[in-house]
């Protein structure tokens, strides 16, 4: 290979690129609940060799990659003229993330970027980084992307070189090309994980929040929460109800967060979360799932126990190990729901199911009842009602 010259290892890569993108995917294990896939949809060997290679050979005689592209996960998603978007969190050699479309014609394989990455204005002072963007077609016409801004702690001590701030970006389009950016939200806590609603609620734009004391210690942050705010060109935060809470052993001990958007369904809102939990080898990141009534979309009326999603197999493996993160969903038009969710800060994967399927698995799974014994009762509960049929 290293004897290749510039055009056959050109050549090679470029087969290899093709092989990969178009590359198909069929379910291989299915719970009742969702299908997993085979492959992932995206991973950063998914970006084109134009954003990797200069290609000219006079400038760059050995070939050599000049900007590394590390791992494609975290997406927003949208059904947008009849093609399965993914918005990804882009994460390049240098550690900074940025948001890149990649469409698909099924929304299971064949996941393409376009050419360039999402030119996303500043806001203030420019952010060191920007990520796990969520994507809200509102009823108001705009598609709004709603993403975590992280800057440098300015409070930090001298030498403390991790201390972060997080905020919430806005941004709103009608093309997913160009982006107008919008103030960050207001807020006096620090927000990640906020998510724009789809419907005007009572007249307002409601979000789902994060609120959280710290940028990793929620602190007194007690889980997912909801806020009415009056515009999105200057949203504040003026008061904030804990919907969804942590909870002492549990699968969302020190965090939880919203994912995607809720999906609709006549039965309530369907909401895809993260919990978080802390063990010898880090935060465990899994997925869980709960619903919240039409009437009042801030009012959970179910939530089985547990998580939805855990990383098996080489989902276990990659950057930031044990972490299942979704942040985009698609519910099409016949009820098939694709989960895209990413596993270990690097590669984007599906799972599908369907709306009547994921209804069933919130109404008919038992919630948390907090201790052991009850557990061991449902348990033996099933156990008899399986042995006498
Ligand atoms: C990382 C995120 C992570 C956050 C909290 C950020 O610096 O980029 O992936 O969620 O820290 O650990
Ligand atoms: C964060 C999230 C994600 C990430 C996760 C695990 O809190 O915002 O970006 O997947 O941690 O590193």
């Amino acid at each position: 290979m290293e004897n290749m010259s510039f055009e056959e290892r050109l050549a090679w890569l470029e087969a290899r690129h093709k092989e990969l993108v178009a590359k198909k995917n069929s379910p291989v294990y299915c719970n009742g609940v969702y299908e997993r896939y085979e492959n992932p949809v995206l991973t950063g060997d998914h970006a084109p060799l134009f954003w990797r290679y200069d290609l000219d050979k006079a400038t760059n005689p050995f070939l050599e990659e000049r900007f590394g592209i590390h791992a494609a996960f975290n997406a927003g998603a949208i059904k947008w003229n009849g093609k399965y978007i993914v918005c990804a969190r882009v994460e390049g050699a240098d550690r900074k993330s940025f948001f890149a479309i990649a469409e698909s014609p099924n929304g299971v394989d064949n996941f393409r970027f376009w050419d360039r990455p999402i030119t996303m204005p500043d806001y203030g002072e420019p952010a060191t980084n920007v990520y796990d963007m969520r994507l809200t077609a509102h009823e108001d016409g705009w598609i709004y992307g709603i993403f975590c801004v992280e800057r440098k702690d300015p409070d930090a001590p001298e030498g403390d070189l991790s201390s972060a701030v997080a905020a919430a970006g806005i941004a709103r389009t009608k093309d997913l090309v160009y982006w107008e950016r919008l103030p960050d939200l207001v807020s006096d806590s620090q927000q990640r994980n906020v998510v724009l609603h789809p419907e005007f609620v009572d007249g307002k734009y409601a979000l789902y929040t994060r609120p959280q004391d710290g940028f990793i210690d929620a602190g007194n942050g007690g889980g997912i929460g909801w806020a009415l705010v009056d515009s999105m060109e200057n949203a504040k935060v003026t008061s904030e109800k804990i919907i969804n809470f942590r909870r002492y052993h549990t699968i969302k001990e020190t965090k939880n967060g919203e994912g995607p958007a809720p999906i609709k369904t006549d039965r309530g809102w369907l909401h895809l979360a993260h919990g978080v939990r802390g063990c010898a080898s880090g935060l465990r990141y899994v997925l869980y799932m709960y619903m919240t009534s039409l009437e009042d979309p801030s009012k959970v009326i179910a939530e089985p126990a547990g998580f939805f999603m855990v990383p098996e197999g080489e989902e276990y493996v990659g950057d930031v190990m044990n972490v299942l993160f979704s942040n985009g969903w698609i519910c099409d038009e016949d009820g098939t729901v694709y989960i895209y969710y990413a596993s270990c800060d690097t590669r984007l994967h599906v799972a599908t199911s369907t709306v009547d399927r994921l209804v069933d698995y919130c109404m008919n799974t038992k919630p948390d009842l907090l201790t052991t014994t009850s557990s061991v009762r449902r348990l033996n509960a099933l156990i008899d009602k399986n042995l006498s049929l």
